[in-house]
């Protein structure tokens, strides 16, 4: 049984008409400030799989409703930007988007998790012509945008391996040496918008 039920070809046309439309505003930025305005960009549909477990660890049934309401990142999308300030930028412009609500937001890199974890997470309400999971039409469907820089992306992946690896001899040791180098990369990132701006006064 699919557990996004016929929605499943919705999923991808509103990931790829997003992601086409999240490349136009970089494309657009870069014509306006001679700039990128993130340095790369990911988009996914949460596997079968990982959907159904994310249900079961809930105590969801396997219905797509669950799938496409009670969970909220079946389509995800990762932009990964070069400075901090981008990624509020970016934010800017996505909430500009006539056909997307924003109707979550966590800040995790003004309030970093206990681990060290810096992103800035979004869930959108995107409308669509068609159907959704509730019957209705013009349909609703949600997005998790995930924002980060490129450092913390590199400390994530890491840091997301170890999570999933159940066989680690020393978690706390290596979970503290995260959370240091999590400190030391923010520090940088903060630094490095710095420098920018310092360029930027002298020019
Ligand atoms: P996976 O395996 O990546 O899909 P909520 O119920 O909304 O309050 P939720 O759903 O955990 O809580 O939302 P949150 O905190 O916004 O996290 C959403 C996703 O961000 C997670 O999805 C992870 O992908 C990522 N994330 C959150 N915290 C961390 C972290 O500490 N380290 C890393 N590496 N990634 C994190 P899933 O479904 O939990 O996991």
């Amino acid at each position: 049984m699919n557990i996004y039920g016929d929605f499943e070809p919705t999923l991808h046309e509103i990931l790829d008409n997003l992601m086409t439309r999240i490349n136009d505003l970089n494309t657009d930025y870069q014509n306006q400030y001679h700039e990128s305005l993130f340095e790369h960009l990911n988009g996914r549909i949460k596997s079968q799989d990982s959907m159904k477990q994310k249900c079961q660890k809930k105590n969801l049934p396997l219905t797509p409703y669950s799938a496409l309401r009670e969970n909220r990142d079946s389509i995800g999308i990762r932009i990964v930007c070069n400075f901090i300030d981008d990624i509020y930028t970016c934010i800017d412009l996505l909430e500009q988007m006539s056909d997307i609500q924003v109707i979550k937001k966590k800040d995790y890199i003004t309030n970093a998790k206990a681990n060290g974890y810096r992103s800035y997470h979004l869930i959108l309400a995107k409308t669509v012509d068609g159907p959704d999971v509730d019957g209705n039409r013009p349909g609703l469907f949600y997005v998790e945008v995930q924002l980060r820089t490129i450092a913390i992306d590199t400390w994530a992946s890491l840091e997301h391996e170890m999570k999933y690896k159940h066989n680690i001899k020393n978690p706390e040791l290596i979970g503290k040496e995260l959370k240091r180098v999590a400190d030391e990369l923010a520090s940088c990132d903060v630094s490095m918008q710095t420098i920018r701006q310092l360029i930027r006064e002298e020019n």
